[in-house]
């Protein structure tokens, strides 16, 4: 299967025949660094090789549409709940600068003592499950080879069935997980001898795959009252799972922190972020970063979501994060928008990128400050480690709620979480194991008692059973859909039209699900805007109205309000009339026809306008305006009244008058466009003169129904101005 850039992926092509489907590869892949990449006349040097499909960011157009990469590994979360919506996330999601891609599991799957089997439904993530796991990786397989990076696919081993996911996980070729054993003890309440045993497996299975491990330990972030009060404690929490991991023979370079910057703005974000980032980047210096964002600091507004990001990128920067995550508001107001993953992965991006050589121009002070800081966090967190050892270990610790307290080491609150050893789901399910346990597998932690079957064996205990599902995949036992009726036949019935006819919907969540947000202001309180916001959502014909969004402006004055709701209808691609994209003439073209023929224009801001800027960008050489193909332009400057301009034209013997308006109360903009047009019918000139008006809110076709010549609106460019005078200059010769 191979994607056309222009073609959608086809969930039912990529289901054929996938119960024989092989993952391409197996482990972990970190982008290849280019140090001399000159990119559009720039020399970066902190690069990775370019994607050879992708969407560049906004700006590039300005620059070539270059496309730089960073060198950390972009994640993105997937979280929509339904495996084929995630499907085509993920695509958007590489084409943005993603390569690793997270999938968030289905609340309370941790629980679960065993696999999953089909493609049902999720709460807030998918149900992880073969199917689910060998078409995403099938996929991804495919829009690796689109974009021209390989793309690192995870989700996680943890929870009651850590091991049975991650002999699965090492069968199907997934590339990084979650494993910490901390993460079931604390936040899953999951026996912690059953989670250690567990984890010993479970780490042994993704050694051998070469699965990238991420610890848990921003959950402690995420959870505590302040979350910068826990920054002793989680040295330890890492430390416990990297000791742990490298003596089950995790090498090293396998092993990922995942560390998040712990507090926000308004607290001083980088006095209290940066000593901890570098505390922990000396400490654990053999390991990988993986810098997630603060996301417990987080609340509805995209923009504050976004400054958070930014500053934690600054962050990774100045302690070379190896893998950069990307979250999104949704966390904060617990919806799947993901769009604004697409835009999280573009901060990341454009911060990176615009930081590049920034460690070249810098470097962190040895003294002061940060030095002092970073000395104290280290002391914090061995003496927290000391007193965990001195009072009987980890599993004591965790019974006397040592974990997730909220006053900062040594100081006590004494309201950390506390587990019982003897409690928790699973518990007493470890059993020693019996003289002759016998586990011919590849992968296995501890005696697997293969020598008293067969010597020769002990060193590849599989062969005594000709290979297991490691070495022969063909002994996986597939397992299609339990469901009848959960399944992802039934959700792509349920949508078919949305895929193979010219129907489209807006969509947030699913496919179809017709959910749009609306952004206003309310010249009101935060109370009497929200309840009235809804009934504007009401009278707007929304469904499911709900206030996502509210911001204060003033308590009196004015609140923002953000919407979401759902339409009922659809729209018909194939009904639609779409007016022709503008040509634009060569460079070379208008130049020839302008010196052959000549050109003049008088132009101006009209009315009370004072925004020059567009104009200027319209007319100016240094803009790349009309002036560069030799028209003659003579500017009136701002404000200039309707009659002026005509008069100036009229003295000139001007081809066209080019008005600029950026000001739209009122509709002004369209009726001095309306003005322009009937006092040049007044003073007899109108069949001989060009009128033009542009501005960022004009619509073209609303500006031609005032009777000029044409409009135009944002993202207007001297060339289409251009091109425009010529093509009409041409028609007035000919007569038209
Ligand atoms: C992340 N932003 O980076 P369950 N194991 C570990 C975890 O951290 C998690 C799970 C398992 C976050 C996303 C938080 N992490 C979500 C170490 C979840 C998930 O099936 O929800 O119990 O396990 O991961």
């Amino acid at each position: 299967m191979k994607l056309k850039p222009n073609e959608k992926l086809n969930i039912r092509e990529l289901m054929k025949d996938i119960e024989n489907y092989r993952p391409k590869r197996r482990g972990w892949v970190w982008r290849k660094h280019e140090p001399k990449l000159n990119l559009n006349g720039y020399d970066y040097t902190e690069l990775s090789t370019p994607l050879q499909n992708s969407v560049p960011l906004p700006a590039a157009k300005y620059f070539n549409n270059i496309d730089p990469q960073p060198l950390p590994v972009i994640t993105t979360e997937i979280a929509s709940g339904r495996f084929e919506d995630d499907i085509r996330r993920m695509r958007m999601a590489a084409w943005h600068g993603a390569d690793h891609i997270m999938v968030i599991r289905t609340a309370g799957q941790s629980h679960f003592d065993g696999l999953i089997e089909g493609t049902p439904q999720g709460v807030g993530g998918v149900p992880v499950t073969r199917k689910q796991v060998r078409l995403q990786r099938k996929a991804l397989d495919i829009i690796e080879e689109e974009v021209g990076r390989p793309i690192n696919y995870h989700s996680y081993v943890s929870g009651v069935a850590g091991p049975d996911i991650a002999v699965m996980f090492a069968e199907e070729g997934v590339n990084g997980a979650h494993q910490d054993p901390q993460y079931n003890v604390l936040y899953r309440n999951i026996n912690m001898v059953r989670s250690f045993v567990d984890a010993a497996e479970s780490k042994k299975i993704m050694s051998w795959a070469d699965i990238l491990q991420i610890d848990g330990a921003h959950n402690a972030n995420a959870t505590a009252k302040d979350a910068w009060k826990v920054m002793p404690e989680l040295f330890v929490q890492h430390a416990i799972n990297c000791a742990f991991s490298v003596q089950v023979g995790m090498k090293k370079e396998q092993i990922a922190l995942s560390t998040v910057p712990p507090t926000a703005a308004p607290a001083p974000d980088l006095k209290i972020n940066l000593p901890y980032a570098v505390a922990l980047r000396e400490f654990f210096s053999e390991y990988k970063m993986r810098a997630q964002m603060n996301t417990k600091y987080m609340e509805s507004s995209t923009r504050e979501a976004t400054v958070t990001h930014v500053l934690n990128l600054l962050i990774s920067k100045l302690t070379s994060a190896d893998i950069q995550s990307t979250i999104t508001p949704d966390e904060g107001r617990n919806v799947p928008w993901h769009m604004y993953n697409i835009e999280a992965c573009d901060t990341a991006k454009q911060a990176l990128v615009g930081m590049d050589g920034l460690m070249e121009m810098l470097e962190l002070k040895n003294d002061g400050y940060l030095r002092d800081k970073v000395r104290e966090l280290k002391e914090r967190a061995i003496l927290f480690l000391e007193e965990m050892l001195e009072n009987g270990g980890y599993f004591n610790a965790v019974e006397k709620g040592y974990f997730i307290d909220s006053g900062i080491y040594p100081e006590r609150n004494g309201d950390g979480i506390s587990r019982k050893i003897a409690g928790g789901v699973g518990v007493n399910t470890v059993y020693p194991r019996d003289n002759d346990y016998f586990a011919p597998v590849t992968a296995h932690f501890g005696n697997n008692n293969v020598a008293q079957y067969d010597e020769k064996a002990v060193n590849n205990p599989a062969s005594l059973i000709a290979g297991c599902t490691f070495e022969k995949p063909e002994k996986i036992i597939y397992i299609d859909e339990l469901d009848q009726s959960d399944n992802v036949y039934k959700r792509l019935e349920e949508t078919e039209k949305y895929r193979s006819t010219s129907l489209v919907k807006p969509e947030v969540e699913w496919l179809g699900d017709g959910t749009v947000t609306v952004d206003f202001v309310l010249p009101t309180d935060i109370r009497h805007a929200e309840f009235a916001g809804i009934e504007i959502g009401k009278k707007m014909n929304l469904l499911d109205v709900e206030v996502i969004h509210k911001e204060v402006l003033h308590m009196a004055e004015g609140t923002r309000i953000q919407l979401k709701g759902k339409v009922p209808f659809e729209i018909d691609l194939d009904k639609l009339v779409i007016p022709e994209e503008p040509k634009t003439l060569s460079d070379d073209e208008i130049s020839a026809f302008v010196k052959n023929n000549g050109m003049k224009i008088v132009s101006g801001t009209v009315g009370e306008d004072e925004h020059s800027v567009g104009m200027r960008e319209i007319i100016d050489i240094k803009h790349g305006g009309i002036e560069k193909y030799g028209i003659e332009c003579i500017y009136l400057g701002t404000s200039v009244p309707i009659d002026k301009l005509i008069d100036a034209a009229i003295e000139a013997n001007a081809d066209a008058i080019l008005a600029s308006t950026i000001i739209s109360h009122d509709d002004i903009h369209y009726k001095n466009m309306k003005k322009l047009h009937e006092v040049a019918i007044e003073k007899g000139i109108r069949d001989k003169v060009i009128i033009i008006c542009g501005g960022t809110q004009v619509s073209p076709e609303t500006a031609k129904k005032q009777g000029i010549d044409a409009g135009f609106g944002r993202g207007t460019k001297g060339e289409h101005v251009a091109s425009f005078l010529v093509e009409r200059k041409q028609e007035i010769m000919h007569g038209n």
